[in-house]
């Protein structure tokens, strides 16, 4: 495995090899054996492209064959940040056949990610659209030049301005081109992003063997063949639209992704009904907006048999009206980039998915429920999820520092999230214990933005809790602790901005304040925060 990885124990790959999860198959692999089954369908629709698995798998080994001739190598990382187009799978298959790794950054990223991104993983190349969705990432890219020494290639999808085209790049593959060895399947395919707690976003390697088991099984459990026509309407880069079971999961039962440039109604609707769509992905509030919309669309949402619903809790309420209003089944995902992946079931009472966020994906799933103490609560009772299993992974990427306190000794992962589990193996979420917000899916660490508003001279201190939101579920407030003179909340943003924080992480309050609420042992008391934070929002 990559250095700085944390590999499975032996016994336990021996044991998921033995039982057929871990198959031995490559990313690499499985888009050509898709295209010897498949060839002339259609593998991805995105704007005026239409690419059959046989154009998909050609124009991956073709820019495979490109990225080799400008020096990428099995096992270099690239940054990769594409919004939602044919282009995304296509550089993604072509790095996996490569054996180089692909690390996806979200669209709505900006230099200090995509800066952190390049560092932490000494990537060697950075794959970009021109523009997308108002925004010129060829701007970002010149950042990225010049704080990045490892990055050599910045390449384009578009108007590549000084850079790369990524056009340009393809190269026949005829008698005389290059090879390498084969990727070997239980090495590193890709990294996902934790929507972590930490000051910066960590790396999670996510091997051939694992993330492959995650989305077959993803595909069966879900129902997915060769009629399925998804629509990627969250930012395909995120774990769920990319496997639970997202566009893997599609393609490898032959099915049909439709790419949205965005998710909200105005893009996806007209999508829908010209393609035909049968299964979509959104988070809590896109499922809201979308119930908002429907009614008074003239778009025929018939064909939409299921929807899926995760990356943060869904209301009970919300969950009862999704039948009703789009007339779709609902199904409630609840994972993780770092593994685990729960589904409510086609094949279950009603009751799971209008109730619970599903149960695991795999009989190995190992699954505790545990009090502060590290011990099993009693069945029923909320207490912290640990995991541990054939997809989640045992360490992050260079990883040292955090190994304590996200995993345990025996390797269980610390999810943070609080759970309940029922009789049936369900879990319901209840709460969380990391410090995160998560404003609708989109996650956000405390410490990371407290760390950059403690940048400004004017901040003492700092602290960033979530407030509870209705429509997007929480928002962030930050507060602050000033030194003399105060700086104005307006202008903390626009600093914080300026560092080239992604939008959603800007907190959405600021409360400039005198003191400090503080714990027993000093530390900041963040529940007295938003305690004190409740109280004036349900002031008249
Ligand atoms: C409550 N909280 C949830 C849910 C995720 C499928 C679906 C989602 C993700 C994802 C993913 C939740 N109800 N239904 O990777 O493959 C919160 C939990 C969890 C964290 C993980 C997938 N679904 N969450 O959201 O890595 O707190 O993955 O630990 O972005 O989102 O976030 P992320």
């Amino acid at each position: 495995m990559l250095e700085h990885c944390t590999p499975w124990p032996e016994e336990a790959a021996a044991r998921y090899r033995a039982a057929g999860y871990w198959t031995g198959e490559t990313f690499g692999a499985l888009l050509g054996r898709l295209a010897a089954e498949h060839g002339d369908r259609t593998a991805v629709v995105s704007g005026d492209d239409r690419w059959s698995y046989r154009e998909l798998d050609e124009r991956a080994t073709r820019l495979a064959a490109g990225l080799h001739r400008i020096g990428v190598r099995p096992r270099d990382r690239v940054v990769v940040q594409l919004p939602n187009v044919a282009e995304f799978l296509e550089t993604a298959f072509a790095l996996f056949r490569l054996g180089a790794i692909p690390v996806f950054s979200l669209p709505a990223h900006r230099a200090n990610e995509v800066v952190h991104l390049c560092r932490h993983a000494e990537a060697v190349a950075y794959v970009i659209a021109d523009r997308h969705g108002g925004f010129d990432y060829r701007g970002l890219a010149r950042a990225a030049l010049k704080e990045a020494p490892s990055l050599r290639h910045v390449l384009v999808a578009g108007d590549a301005a000084e850079f790369t085209p990524l056009d340009g790049l393809r190269t026949a593959v005829d008698g005389d081109a290059p090879s390498w060895p084969e990727a070997d399947p239980s090495d590193v395919a890709l990294f996902q992003l934790s929507g972590g707690t930490t000051g910066t976003p960590k790396l999670i390697p996510r091997t051939h063997d694992d993330y492959l088991y995650s989305v077959r099984a993803s595909a069966e459990i879900c129902g997915l063949d060769a009629s399925t026509v998804y629509l990627a309407a969250l930012p395909v880069a995120h774990n769920f639209p990319m496997s639970s079971p997202g566009v893997f999961g599609v393609l490898h039962a032959g099915g049909r992704v439709v790419m949205a440039p965005q998710p909200a109604p105005s893009a996806a609707f007209p999508l829908i009904e010209s393609e035909r769509v049968t299964l979509t992905a959104l988070v809590p509030p896109l499922a809201l907006l979308w119930m908002e919309n429907a009614a008074r669309t003239p778009h025929d949402l018939s064909s939409l048999r299921v929807l899926q619903v995760g990356g943060a809790r869904l209301s009970d309420e919300a969950a009862g009206r999704v039948h009703p209003v789009l007339g779709c089944t609902l199904q409630q995902v609840f994972g993780m980039a770092e593994g685990l992946v729960c589904y409510t079931r086609a094949d279950e009472p009603e009751g799971y998915a209008l109730q619970t966020q599903g149960r695991p994906i795999s009989e190995a799933d190992e699954i505790r429920v545990v009090d502060e103490n590290g011990e099993e609560v009693l069945p029923g009772e909320p207490g912290e999820l640990l995991t541990r299993g054939p997809y989640t992974i045992r360490g992050y990427y260079k990883g040292e520092e955090h190994a304590a306190s996200a995993f345990t000794p025996d390797g269980f992962y610390r999810t943070g999230d609080v759970v309940r589990r029922l009789p049936s193996g369900h879990l319901i979420v209840t709460g969380r214990e990391k410090d995160l917000i998560n404003r609708g899916g989109e996650k956000v660490s405390a410490e990371e933005v407290e760390n950059h508003l403690l940048a400004h001279p004017g901040v003492r201190d700092a602290a960033v809790v979530g407030v509870p939101d209705a429509f997007i579920g929480e928002r962030s407030c930050a507060f602050v602790l000033p030194r003399d003179p105060a700086p104005a909340a307006a202008e903390l943003r626009a600093f914080l901005r300026e560092r080239g924080l992604a939008a959603y992480k800007i907190p959405d309050l600021m409360h400039i304040v005198g003191e400090f609420p503080v714990t027993g042992v000093g530390k900041i008391s963040k529940r007295d925060l938003r305690r004190a934070l409740a109280q004036t929002l349900t002031r008249p």
